[in-house]
């Protein structure tokens, strides 16, 4: 069992129904069970500018899959809610980030981990600060908390679910 924890964003359609429903296709595989959710947050898009608002979201899961395995998970949840990859960097109704697996690093074509541009971007940052500000990222060697600019400033959206299933 290992510890992992997600990014999610979204920024086509009702975009909290989106993020809630991937947590909860996420949760109903046998191997993953989501531990902790942080705040939705709302931010302005990163690298390509013109397209509307994200909501982002970070989860912890513990999971028994091996990194390439829950990658085709959060793949297939994104296909079941319609994601279509068409602009790159472009809007989408929902996208699944890998962004620490335990204390891995690992560097396939398919698979980067931990998310190697996580760190400069405030709409993972601040939401895993709130749910992981003591893990530590194991390329630099450093917690969360060292690593978040609490400079940037992203707007809470809506506050957490202490408990996954009970969410709604
Ligand atoms: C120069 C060149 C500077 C490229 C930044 C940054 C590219 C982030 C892609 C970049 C550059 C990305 C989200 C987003 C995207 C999201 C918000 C990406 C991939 N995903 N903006 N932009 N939330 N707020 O989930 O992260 S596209
Ligand atoms: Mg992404
Ligand atoms: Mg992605």
């Amino acid at each position: 069992m290992v510890e992992v924890y997600l990014g999610l964003g979204g920024n086509i359609g009702d975009r909290e129904q989106q993020l809630r429903a991937a947590i909860e296709h996420l949760n109903a595989y046998k191997e993953i069970e989501v531990i902790s959710i942080s705040p939705i947050y709302e931010t302005k898009p990163v690298g390509y500018v013109e397209q509307p608002d994200f909501l982002n979201v970070c989860v912890c899961i513990e999971t028994t899959l091996k990194p390439h395995d829950l990658l085709a998970i959060g793949l297939a949840v994104e296909a079941e809610l319609h994601r279509v990859r068409d602009v790159r960097w472009g809007p989408r109704t929902i996208d699944i980030d890998i962004l620490l697996y335990g204390d891995d690093v690992i560097e396939t074509s398919q698979l980067v981990v931990p998310h190697p541009r996580m760190t400069e971007r405030a709409f993972v940052m601040i939401p895993l600060n709130d749910i992981a500000p003591d893990v530590v990222e194991p390329r630099s060697g450093k917690k969360i908390s060292q690593l978040v600019n609490t400079d940037d400033t992203v707007v809470r959206y809506k506050p957490s679910c202490d408990e996954p299933d009970r969410c709604e």
